[in-house]
Formats: structure tokens, sequence, C-alpha cells
């Protein structure tokens, strides 16, 4: 049943004009807009930034501006959807292709959103979280957990670029975004946690003398085991996804974000669910296309596009590809409502 609702025309011009006066506004004409019957209209649109565009403009940008002169030196990834500045790649997610070059440093600080990043191409960066030394090889996941000190260093002789994923659009929405500044960190001398407390899948510290776990046990999720992982599945006939998760708790590795590593062997096509979650896709390796609500995004190795709330998508790789999905179902899920639904 579906009634048409009354417009604002449809009201006297003095009775509109007196709810101007007092600061009020009829529901009815709008509440469509905001509650669309059957499903949401996203405001997001298909995205896709080939790699092999925008690298020569982020180097360039190396030229350009000094770290000193940027902190961080990024380009950002707008919706279509939103338009060119937009702070968001879908509604809750934020990506930008950062920079670093040999030698240089970003600074130290802390902030309320959490990031991660995907480490797109060079050797010889790091970041250090809250004092642990995270090295960012190829298709490494490091996390930023909100309210780390957080500042970004590279040793090597090469650039450096990684793709950030922030939850930012949600603290800018909550009007709780914001940074605090703070010296480069002493490093912890060691490796990071995902080669000394958790090298063993499936295994965790000895929880003795009442110790228990960080609340971010683990911040890098090196590639190499990733991949390993997925070619696992996938010769034994399995569907090869696997999920980024806390190894002390199961869950997803930041509050609102989530990621997803995935293999698709050469021809491979795959149609996934309806998702009310948004998906952003980095393509680590391979090449193919994904048709997303009927337009066709071609991607190629270190690109990145997204897809909107519920997309039709269908997945095709002329390679064996892989592929990270960067999604907000860990905050669906927190609120109750996250969804699938077959097509
Ligand atoms: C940030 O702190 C970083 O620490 C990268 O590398 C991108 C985008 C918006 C706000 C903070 C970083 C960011 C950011």
């Amino acid at each position: 049943m579906s009634e048409e609702l009354g417009k604002i025309e449809d009201l006297p011009e003095d009775y509109r004009h007196a709810l101007r006066e007092a600061g009020v506004a009829p529901l009815w004409p709008m509440m469509r807009n905001v509650l669309p019957h059957n499903a949401p209209n996203p405001v997001s649109h298909v995205g896709h930034w080939s790699y092999a565009n925008v690298r020569p403009l982020l180097l360039k940008a190396g030229d350009l501006t000094p770290v000193e002169k940027a902190e961080r030196r990024v380009l950002v990834l707008s919706d279509p959807g939103r338009g060119l500045g937009a702070m968001q790649a879908t509604a809750s997610i934020y990506l930008g292709l950062q920079l670093l070059l040999p030698g240089e440093a970003a600074p130290a600080h802390r902030h309320t959103p959490s990031a991660a990043r995907i480490v797109v191409e060079g050797e010889g960066g790091f970041t250090v979280v809250d004092g642990e030394r995270l090295p960012m090889k190829e298709g490494d996941l490091v996390l930023t957990p909100g309210g780390d000190w957080h500042d970004h260093g590279h040793d090597g002789d090469e650039p450096v670029v990684w793709l950030d994923a922030l939850d930012l659009p949600l603290f800018v929405y909550l009007e709780g975004s914001y940074a605090i500044e703070g010296e480069l960190q002493a490093q912890r001398n060691r490796p990071d946690a995902s080669a000394v407390e958790y090298a063993a899948p499936g295994m965790v510290p000895s929880r003795t003398g009442g110790r228990g776990a960080r609340r971010y046990p683990m911040m890098r999720y090196p590639w190499s085991a990733a991949e390993e992982a997925l070619r696992a599945m996938a010769r034994h006939g399995e569907v090869a996804e696997l999920d980024y998760i806390n190894p002390e708790t199961g869950d997803a590795v930041l509050p609102a974000l989530g990621f997803t590593a995935m293999m698709l062997k050469s021809g491979q096509t795959e149609q996934p669910p309806l998702r009310s979650c948004s998906s952003a896709f980095h393509v680590v390796r391979g090449s193919g296309r994904t048709v997303i609500d009927g337009i066709e995004v071609a991607w190629q190795e270190k690109d990145t596009f997204t897809a909107p709330i519920f997309a039709e998508l269908v997945h095709e790789a002329d390679e064996e590809s892989f592929l990270i999905r960067i999604h907000d179902r860990p905050l669906q899920d927190k609120l109750g409502y996250y969804e699938e639904r077959t097509r």
C-alpha cells in the first residue's frame, strides 16, 4: 500500500511562511527521501581509479610539495556521486593514495578515526604504530587504530605508495574528527606481532598472570601469508575469500571497517550476493572486469574501484587475480543492520 504523500506546494503560502518563522518544517513532503520503499537510495556512484593514470600525478606531487608542506602527501579518491574533493569514496569509507619518498618522514599524530593501509608499491617504507615498527611490503595490510600514535618513515631508495582507508566520514558526521600532533616515536627493537606473538595460525600467547591481550594485538597482516592461504583454498576447490580478523577475538580488525582478501583464477567469474555494505576493491595483482549495476569496470593491477550498497556485481578475471575488498560491514553488524539479498 503506497499512498502518495502531500507536497509542500499543497500547503497555503501563509501557513508555510508561519512554519518558516517558527523554525519547523513538515515531515511528509520529505518522508520518502529519507525512507524510500524497500531499498535505500545510494548517493554513491561506481568509482574507478586507474593506477596507471594516478601514479604519475602522485609522483608529480612528490616534486611539487615537500612532505613538510603536506604532512601526508595524498591524492584523495572522491566518490563521483559526491563530486571532486569529497572526502569519501563511499558513505563511510575514505580512500587516498599516499606517497612517501626515500628519506622522508611523515610526522607523528594520533586521531579519532581509524586507518588501514594497503601497500601498493615500493620497498623500505614503514609505519610506527604505538611504538611498533611495521614494515610495509606490497599487498600488506597495516592498521592504525583510532587513538594510536603513528608516523611513517622510509629507509629504501624508491618511492613508496600505499592506499589509505579510513572511517573518517563517520567521524566527520559525528563531529568527532580531530588529531593531536606529537614527536616521532621511539621504536621497539623487535619484529612486529605477525612475526612474533602471532606467527602460528590459530595460536595466541598464553595468558598467565592475569595479563590480557592488547586491544589491537596484531597490526600488520603480511600479504605473503594471505596469498599462500588463498592459493591453498583455491587448490582445494574452496571459495578463496579470507577475512582479516583480530587473532585474539575473531572480530573485524577495526571497529567500522572490514577487509577481505579474494583470489580469482584465470577465467573465473564470481557473482556475490547483494550486500547492504558499500565496498571498495583494491587489485593487488591481476586484471579483469567487474560489472557493477550494469557499469563495466575494466581493472588492472593496483587499480581501485568502488561499488555502492546493494550493487549487483559480476567479477571476471582475465588472469590469476588477487583483490582486497574494503567494506563497512563491521559497522553495519554493530548496528544490527547488515543484510544480504539474492538477485
Ligand atoms: C592520516 O592521518 C593519514 O596518517 C593518511 O597517513 C590519510 C586522511 C585524512 C585524515 C587523516 C596518515 C589521512 C589521515
